[in-house]
């Protein structure tokens, strides 16, 4: 299996963390794709993914997957025993209704913030932008945390009693905002504690990092 990936891009870590939680790094070949240089606006790599974003998912017989919440389905049931996705229908439901949640209220949010109402990639990938859409998304994400937070007060994960894909996806966008200037509310108590919980997990805690590819690169 090969993953296009950006190595330390929000997106690709939800992959990352469910491949690590899996223990199922050492079967993927990841493919560096460069987002600053527009490589995945690019025809070909739009023939990969029509949607020209990271990560896609490709098979040893050609298969294409992409969208983080695909790939991680898959992934879960290559060995039969899924541990991200939920195992009872109910858990199922539950897990890809606040995985959703967390992608449509926060994640996608922020990125819609970074890429229009930040220089996002750059003003040769960043063709068209709208500075206040970009505002009212992040406005968004901030009410989107705060709803998260009330559920954090109840409960040790995003949904039930075990670390799911919810969980991998509401990380996903604490990572982003860690690279913007996009806080937490202050009143947000319990989700700050769950991200500290979280970065407590091998998955999350060993994965690459935007200060591993300054020290790569120095
Ligand atoms: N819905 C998609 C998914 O879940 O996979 C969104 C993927 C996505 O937005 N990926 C980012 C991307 O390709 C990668 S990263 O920013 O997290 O590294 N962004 C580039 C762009 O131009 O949208």
């Amino acid at each position: 299996m090969k993953i296009y990936d950006a190595a330390m891009g929000p997106y690709p870590a939800r992959v990352r963390i469910a491949l690590a939680e899996k223990n199922m790094q050492s079967q993927v070949e990841f493919v560096p794709v460069d987002l600053l240089k527009g490589e995945h606006k690019t025809p070909e790599f739009r023939a990969l993914n029509y949607s020209g974003t990271l990560p896609v998912l490709e098979l040893d017989d050609g298969t294409l997957i992409a969208e983080c919440t695909a790939i991680t389905q898959y992934l879960d049931m290559l060995d039969g025993r899924p541990t991200l996705i939920g195992s009872t229908p109910r858990e199922q439901g539950l897990i890809h209704m606040m995985s959703k949640r967390a992608e449509l209220e926060v994640l996608d949010a922020i990125s819609v913030y970074f890429h229009h109402a930040t220089p996002g990639l750059g003003p040769h990938v960043e063709l068209y932008q709208n500075p206040e859409w970009g505002l009212y998304q992040r406005d968004k994400a901030l009410r989107g945390m705060r709803y998260f937070d009330g559920i954090l007060q109840d409960q040790p994960f995003v949904v039930c009693e075990a670390f799911s894909m919810a969980d991998i996806t509401l990380i996903g966008a604490l990572i982003f905002m860690g690279y913007l200037d996009v806080d937490v509310p202050a009143e947000c108590e319990a989700l700050p504690a769950w991200y500290a919980r979280m970065q407590e997990r091998p998955s999350v805690k060993n994965r690459i990092t935007m200060s591993d590819l300054t020290v790569l690169a120095s």
